[in-house]
């Protein structure tokens, strides 16, 4: 009987992402029609390309994903959403320094919490990019400050030891009995609920003066959803579809401009959702309602993992699109200077990006009967030979540019910081260390997955294949 079936952590993860989904609709209603116009683009865009259309992933996957977004605000918070995630089977990946990202005031260091097995990956991708308050960092937050902040989020609990023992139970075994993933379900769901207890009036508009993000963070009583993304296979047809709805979506779509060529990374773009009522507890003691405008959605077309040579060209042609557009007359747009400079610099064909060594793919063996007789062949000549086919691997992570853009892009101001002070030092290690488990390298499970397919094709089709792109051989 499937009542008593154990539940796999993917079948977990699946119908967490659906359970939010439902609440956050609840809370957003704007969000439901980002992911009725999300599917419209999506079923169009398949009839259009046919089966090309699903070479960044099956159209199962597609219309299912989602990536959330939450911000929490201490090192016990965080090491407490990594037992809540792995629960789910999704662990953390990537850091991303926001705090150096942005002009303005995001004090914030992050992760993604997500599947690392390209199997688990196909199941089910739901990430969570996941932030936490830099509270000690002194060009945003001053002794005193630190020590309110500190105490705040110290007499809060986000979540129950409840929920955290059945996330660990989960972890361990793998699955879950069908009772305890109901309890789990229910209890990390309304963990990211939007809470109805009022809010300190003259606490959160401190922190709002100093950082809205900050306020988001320290100045309520728990943590919420900021956005969940759907995923598009055509963001400048969704663009054009919701401003033709009405609803103002920010200038530009963030990462790489549209071009004719392969589609790189990742591309974003987001509109603010209304304002929501809260209730405020004043310095009277008196609540009354107010309202509070932090929550957006958010929309992504995902491209091609890069490899870092890939990547550090992707940072020289966004510097060159900089100055470009610096120099550049009046009017040009960011968008057209970027095609531009793709044009000039990135190979237009997936093959030359896998030849070069500029992104990340599987090789598949398509015609062993051609394979040369002998016993090693470079990539290049099995490739060209028609022997294997490059299969790009998707990029599963975010960008911090594009994530501080988003931050920013929906602040009301810029809030405050002062640049004459030294910030907290955090990198992945450090990170790690406050979340009491590695974070992975993202280049490191993109190039594994590489590897192990070029071996499986040498093996299949007995060959020494030498000549991989730098990307590939130091895995
Ligand atoms: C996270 C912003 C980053 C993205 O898609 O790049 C992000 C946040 O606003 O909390 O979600
Ligand atoms: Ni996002």
């Amino acid at each position: 009987m499937p009542t008593t079936k154990k539940l796999q952590l993917w079948e977990l993860r699946a119908e967490f992402a659906l359970r939010l989904a439902t609440l956050y609709g609840n809370e957003v209603p704007a969000y439901n029609t980002l992911v009725d116009v999300s599917r419209e683009v999506n079923e169009d865009f398949i009839r259009r390309n046919g089966n090309d259309a699903e070479r960044l992933g099956s159209i199962q996957r597609v219309t299912a994903e989602r990536h959330g977004a939450i911000r929490v605000g201490s090192a016990r918070e965080l090491a407490q959403v990594a037992r809540v995630f792995s629960g789910f089977g999704m662990y953390p990946v990537g850091f991303y320094d926001l705090r150096d990202a942005s002009k303005s005031s995001v004090p914030v260091v992050s992760t993604a919490f997500r599947p690392i097995d390209p199997d688990e990956l196909a199941k089910n991708p739901f990430r969570v990019f996941t932030s936490m308050l830099a509270h000690d960092d002194r060009r945003f937050f001053d002794a005193e400050t630190e020590k309110q902040l500190e105490a705040f989020i110290d007499a809060r609990t986000l979540f129950s030891e409840e929920l955290l023992e059945l996330a660990d139970k989960a972890s361990a075994q793998k699955d879950l009995a069908p009772e305890d993933a109901a309890r789990l379900l229910d209890l990390a769901t309304a963990a990211f609920e939007l809470s109805q207890e009022p809010v300190d009036h003259d606490w959160y508009f401190k922190l709002e003066r100093i950082s809205a993000v900050a306020a988001d963070i320290g100045g309520v009583p728990s943590t919420h959803i900021n956005h969940l993304t759907p995923r598009v296979l055509d963001i400048d047809d969704l663009y054009a579809r919701m401003e033709a709805r009405g609803i103002a979506m920010i200038d530009e779509i963030q990462g790489p401009p549209n071009w004719e060529g392969p589609d790189v990374l990742l591309r974003q773009t987001s509109f603010r959702a209304l304002a929501e009522e809260r209730s405020f507890r004043h310095q009277d003691g008196e609540v009354r309602p107010g309202s509070l405008r932090v929550r957006f959605g958010e929309v992504e077309q995902r491209g091609i993992a890069l490899t870092e040579l890939g990547r550090d060209l992707y940072d020289r042609m966004v510097a060159d699109v900089d100055s470009l557009l610096a120099a550049g007359p009046a009017g040009t747009t960011r968008v057209e200077v970027a095609a531009q400079v793709w044009r000039k610099n990135l190979p237009a064909s997936e093959q030359e990006l896998a030849l070069q060594g500029l992104a990340y793919f599987t090789y598949r063996v398509a015609d062993a009967g051609h394979a040369p007789h002998k016993q090693t062949a470079s990539l290049r000549e099995l490739v060209e030979g028609g022997v294997l086919v490059p299969e790009p691997i998707v990029y599963e992570d975010f960008l911090p540019r594009s994530a501080a853009g988003i931050f920013q892009s929906n602040l009301t101001d810029d809030g405050s910081r002062d640049d004459g002070q030294l910030g907290t030092p955090y990198d992945i290690d450090r990170l790690s260390e406050v979340l009491g488990t590695r974070i992975f390298d993202p280049n490191e499970l993109y190039s594994a997955e590489q590897t192990a397919s070029i071996e499986a094709a040498g093996r299949q089709l007995g060959i020494t294949i030498t000549d991989l792109p730098p990307s590939a051989s130091k895995a």
